[in-house]
């Protein structure tokens, strides 16, 4: 059998990553399905950082002009060598970020997903026409292209967020600079390397269009603080948007931000039981906990409170936990010992707390950090229960009164996703009118959204939106146009000012 290490060169190789970009430099690539180091990969020094920003500024100064639609077949051209690479990418998702490979080749799909919105939208960048108050004038809308558009990404979905920002603002005229997580370098070299095969069948497409910071908190500091970059979507945690937010406003800069979530369902009365626990188990146990859209609160009505929480607890304390490279595997690891010492500290606030706690051990030792899921009855919702921790880490709590637990699903700061389990139409209508979140489901759990909708959520989430809908907006700046076509001056407002 082939070691971590050596399929991870085997395919960085078929994806054409080059070799001197992961044997040769000081940040260490490890894997959390064993802990093992995988690649020594090298970092951006601040002389790249600049020139990726001066080729990123003249990039766009030729890639504005050229016809949306054309920039849509670079974005097309990117879907096919995605499909090409899927395989191989998302096998290298699994690696490097422990994902099950059922979810990895999702979020591979996911970029595919977005390239090919995108390239409908190439030809789609609509805007307004508006009546005027003046005689013989006509009024419109026009998007231009904005300018370097950064991307700061996370570890949890380490390449399809890139793509939901880089797909749209490549099509909207812009030029791309990226800064991946420090935990997940390979995936991002991939991803660039295949980007990098379009850029060349495209043809003529200005040279550092789409850039690749790979380093530590310097790269993300210059993304932020530098004048050349126009918009940056960046996502992660809370902590991480209140430190980037004033930044960007400082220098009126725009930002999209996709910061935390501590996502809540309710489980209704009327329920379709044996669905809302498949929603449940996925959304709260699915990607390990992982995922800012992860389930991590759960009302579950009174009458049906007991046994519906013995079946989930059923389900967590059968799920298949392990490497995700072993079969039928559904949690893999988290991400690294930090993960793992938050999770167990949340756990022992909640314990303190007066939770009683099923799960969360440890299985296994080593340099790899696998847990069983938890899931925690508490007595309300009090202490950690307000956290979002990133670990698979459900709060379960009972309700009688929807009008009280739709008080409690939004008493939390985040405000990203939600959804109700209920057969009882009004009870959806109200969840939906009253859900403060981003994302409110019916009878589906909280993550694993479609690219069509715009992603995001808001309070502290950060309000940003990405990817379908309107999103693209965002990566465009727009202009009213007003043409006066008569030989007269006829002003706004009926103001009368003769020389
Ligand atoms: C994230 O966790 O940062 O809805 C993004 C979902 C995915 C995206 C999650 N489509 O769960």
């Amino acid at each position: 059998m082939v070691g971590i290490g050596e399929e991870t060169g085997q395919l960085l190789d078929a994806l054409g990553v080059d070799r001197v970009l992961w044997t040769d430099g000081p940040m260490l690539a490890l894997s959390p399905l064993t802990g093992e180091q995988i690649a020594k990969v090298r970092v951006a020094a601040l002389v790249d950082i600049d020139a990726a920003f001066d080729a990123a500024t003249r990039a766009f100064a030729a890639w504005r002009h050229v016809p949306a639609p054309r920039r849509g077949e670079l974005v097309r051209l990117f879907g096919e060598e995605l499909r090409a690479a899927k395989d191989d990418l998302a096998r290298l998702v699994t690696i490097e970020a422990g994902k099950i490979p059922s979810e990895a080749a999702g979020e591979v799909q996911e970029m595919i997903d977005i390239c090919d919105f995108a390239v409908g939208l190439s030809r789609q960048l609509y805007g307004l026409t508006i009546a005027t108050e003046r005689p013989e004038h006509r009024m419109m809308e026009v998007w231009h292209p904005l300018g370097v558009v950064g991307v700061i990404s996370a570890f949890n979905f380490p390449v399809a967020v890139w793509a939901w920002n880089a797909a749209l603002a490549l099509v909207c005229g812009n030029s791309v600079v990226w800064k991946p997580s420090e935990k997940t370098p390979l995936t991002a070299l991939a991803t660039q390397a295949i980007f990098e095969r379009a850029v060349a069948r495209f043809g003529d497409a200005p040279e550092g269009l789409s850039q690749l910071l790979i380093g530590g908190r310097e790269a993300g500091e210059a993304l932020v603080d530098d004048a050349r970059v126009a918009l940056v979507s960046a996502t992660g945690s809370t902590r991480m948007g209140r430190a980037v937010a004033p930044r960007l406003a400082a220098r009126f800069a725009r930002a999209i931000l996709e910061l935390g979530g501590n996502n809540g369902v309710i489980v209704a009365p009327s329920a379709d039981q044996d669905l809302a626990l498949r929603g449940v188990a996925f959304g709260a146990m699915g990607t390990a906990g992982q995922r800012c859209t992860t389930t991590r609160r759960l009302f579950v009505h009174d009458s049906i409170y007991d046994g519906f929480v013995a079946r989930l607890k059923a389900a967590y304390a059968s799920v298949a936990v392990g490497n995700p490279l072993e079969r039928d595997v559904l949690v893999g690891p988290l991400i690294d010992r930090a993960a793992y010492d938050a999770m167990q500290a949340a756990l022992s606030a909640a314990r303190d707390a007066g939770g009683s706690v099923h799960g969360g051990e440890r299985m296994g030792e080593g340099d790899a950090y696998y847990v069983r899921p938890a899931l925690v009855e508490m007595p309300g919702q009090i202490g950690p229960v307000f956290e979002e921790t990133f670990a698979p880490i459900l709060y379960v709590m009972r309700y009688d009164d929807l009008d009280a637990a739709l008080i409690q699903h939004n008493a939390v700061a985040p405000g990203l996703s939600s959804a109700i389990f209920t057969t009882d139409m009004r009870e959806a209508e109200r969840f939906l009118a009253a859900s403060d979140c981003g994302i409110a489901n019916v009878n589906l759990g909280t993550s694993g959204a479609e690219i069509g909708g715009a992603f995001g959520g808001e309070k502290e989430t950060g309000g940003g939106r990405e990817s379908g809908s309107d999103s693209w907006r965002q990566y465009m700046r727009r202009a009213t146009n007003t043409v006066n076509y008569s030989d007269t001056l006829p002003l706004a407002q009926g103001v009368s000012f003769e020389i």
